[in-house]
């Protein structure tokens, strides 16, 4: 009875359809291959599991054990919590909980990097060093540190002491609060959210969640808004700063991206996660003679070093390594039976790899402490010795190669795209080494040719074709002389559609393209993983101290959206954006009902005291619409919509006559 049970429901089970599931054709091919080898990835459990319309909606609490309470969506306002907790102090309660954690994530990497950048200055790790003193220089006198006639050790003391304070600030205001345009800083301090350190900001917010603390949800926004900041001028920013003061600052790279970037006649060893530091000692392994010499001894041309998501971005930005795609392809990739190891750290990996990697005999390797993974090998990175680690993963893919079994199908396709773009670079391509700023971006934003700034970010996620939410919004974005900044999973999807080259400003509409044209510059600018979010932040403030463009972010003609979101982190840049006051639209599914008092102080209140605002919606045509419109809104305060709509004639005029 019971096996008859579990026939019917496996028959029943629903079958993926992989041309909706996902655009990249890659992607596609190894999950056709993954039916053929009957192994499951994560678009067939998508399809599988509905999400649970309760939890999707934030109607339920599970925070006591009185509970759980289920309100209902349809109606929310019939009921309450055992306690008494309204739909409101439930959803803002659940959504300050993703923010808290995606803060905690974000700002818990930031501080790792900080604890490695001390050990560096202190000479107890030697195996990575100051790559770029002239920015921890710049970046140290931004903050307040007196730099001038001192050594860069002296300097670099400071400098750990002052950011320490990003995360362990009792009270008063973070060291990047320098950084935050006048106007903007103002706002914070009057609503009270000007962030404390990191550590304080996710405890305080975690405090209030629980049981009968704050059930008042206006107040609890207040606290997400602080602690987001904590984490987008906070934590994130100090990742990226730091990585960029240990590994150098990033400048434009082409290089190759898409699963043809394996190579069969090569050991292919895949670094997936977040952290640098990983991959940046797997670099100097796989460059090591003796690895290469094991490796050839072996039978391969070589060692193939490749990487995915986030921290595949930090090497592609800093050192040109080819990348294999982003999350929703990390199972796939191991479906071409091509890899022969992969070494993970920490954020965005799935427990599904483990079983796919055992499935095809890659070796499969957990690297940090934070993050073990039943059935994968744990080999801590020991910083103070990091090629313990990364020499023994290289060697045992190399012994995986030697005993590869099962036929390899690397899909052929690989597409090339220049990314890498830094806030430094930006400046420098822009203005020249003598004149360096955002001036001529600013002025080109006045005269209309671009009409203003979009950061498309984050992840992709299999409740959602992949990849085509995030490429569809940037055509139509750039089409309409929108400039894009890039980071994180969106950026590859763009990079593999070949939006990130220089040659795609022909997809642009005439202004934009004019300007790329003259600059040499892409339409998309990649500016690197997720946390270099960072730098979109610091982009914006340099426009609003530069001038012209109105007084704080919330003046700028600008627009964020993560269309294809799934993890918290995404809902902490989210609301940190939004805190920063920029309008930011986000798709696939939104853990609020619409109409409830919460929903509508995030989508419409927040603005009105100052902050930006969320939108939603799962259509890119419709998302870019909505972004395009604020953006339009915002030419209009500053009154320079007139400029633009000469343009916009202009441009009209001349497609009219391409046309004839
Ligand atoms: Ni960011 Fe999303 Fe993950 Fe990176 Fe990719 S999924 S929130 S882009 S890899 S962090």
């Amino acid at each position: 009875m019971e096996k008859t049970k579990e026939g019917k429901a496996k028959k029943e089970a629903k079958k993926l359809n992989i041309r909706e599931a996902t655009i990249c054709e890659t992607t596609a091919q190894m999950l056709e291959k993954a039916e053929r080898d009957g192994v499951e990835t994560s678009f067939h459990r998508a399809v599988d599991m509905k999400p649970c319309p309760i939890g999707a909606q934030s109607a339920c609490c599970k925070h006591c054990a009185m509970g759980p309470c289920r309100l209902n969506a349809k109606d929310p306002y019939a009921k309450t919590g055992v306690c008494g907790a309204t739909i409101d102090t439930i959803e803002s309660r659940n959504f300050a909980r993703m923010v808290a954690t995606g803060a905690a994530a974000h700002t818990d990497h930031g501080m790792a990097m900080l604890d490695l950048f001390r050990e560096v200055v202190h000479g107890n790790i030697t195996d990575y060093r100051i790559k770029d003193p002239i920015k921890l220089q710049d970046v140290a006198a931004e903050i307040g540190i007196e730099v001038e006639g001192r050594s860069i050790e002296d300097i670099a003391n400071d400098f750990y002491s002052e950011l320490e304070r990003t995360y362990t600030q009792v009270e008063g205001e973070i060291p990047f609060m320098k950084r935050v345009p006048e106007k903007t800083l103002e706002t914070w301090r009057k609503q009270g959210v000007v962030p404390r350190g990191a550590m304080r900001e996710v405890m305080e917010l975690l405090h209030r969640t629980h049981i009968g603390v704050d059930q008042d949800y206006e107040n609890i926004t207040k606290q997400i808004n602080r602690c987001a900041l904590s984490d987008g001028w906070g934590g994130s920013m100090v990742a990226t700063e730091i990585s960029d003061i240990l590994f150098g600052t990033p400048t434009p790279v082409r290089t190759e991206v898409d699963m043809g970037v394996l190579k069969e006649d090569h050991v292919n060893i895949i670094i997936h996660g977040h952290e640098p530091n990983l991959f940046e000692s797997m670099l100097d392994s796989v460059n090591d003679p003796s690895l290469i010499r094991a490796a050839k001894d072996a039978g391969a041309e070589g060692i193939n070093l490749v990487g995915m998501c986030c921290s595949g971005l930090e090497m592609l930005s800093r050192h040109g390594i080819p990348h294999a795609g982003n999350f929703q392809s990390t199972e796939e990739v191991i479906v071409t039976g091509a890899v022969d190891a992969m070494g993970v750290d920490i954020q965005c990996i799935k427990q599904g790899l483990s079983s796919v990697a055992d499935c095809y005999g890659t070796r499969f390797f957990t690297t940090n402490p934070r993050c073990h993974i039943e059935g994968a090998e744990h080999i801590a990175l020991d910083e103070h010795n990091p090629r313990k680690c990364t020499d023994a993963i290289v060697e045992m893919g190399i012994v995986r190669f030697k005993n590869r079994k099962l036929p390899v199908e690397i899909p052929q396709k690989k597409t090339t795209s220049v990314m890498g773009f830094s806030h430094e670079y930006i400046n420098y391509m822009l203005g020249g080494t003598f004149r360096s700023s955002y001036t001529p971006l600013n002025d080109n934003i006045i005269n209309g040719r671009i009409r203003g700034v979009a950061g498309v970010v984050g992840c992709t996620n299999p409740r959602i074709k992949h990849d085509w939410v995030h490429v569809e919004l940037v055509k139509e974005l750039i089409r309409n002389d929108v400039l894009v900044l890039q980071t994180g999973c969106s950026q590859i999807s763009l990079a593999k559609a070949g939006l990130c080259t220089p040659e795609a400003a022909h997809l642009a509409g005439a202004g934009l393209r004019e300007v790329c044209e003259t600059v040499g510059m892409p339409p998309v600018l990649g500016l690197g993983a997720c946390v270099d979010n960072s730098r979109i932040l610091i982009a914006a403030a340099e426009m609003v101290k530069v001038g012209g463009l109105g007084d704080s972010i919330a003046d700028l003609p600008a627009a964020g959206a993560a269309p294809e979101w799934m993890s918290e982190k995404a809902i902490s840049i989210g609301q940190y954006f939004v805190a920063s006051g920029v309008y930011t639209v986000f798709g696939v599914t939104f853990p609020i009902i619409e109409e409830t008092k919460f929903h509508k102080l995030l989508f419409d209140g927040l603005e009105e005291l100052g902050f930006g605002k969320w939108g939603f919606t799962i259509d890119p045509y419709e998302m870019a619409r909505m972004m395009i419109e604020h953006i339009d809104k915002k030419r209009k305060a500053l009154g320079i919509d007139k400029a633009r709509e000469r343009v916009l004639f202009d441009m009209a005029a001349r497609r009219d006559l391409e046309a004839a």
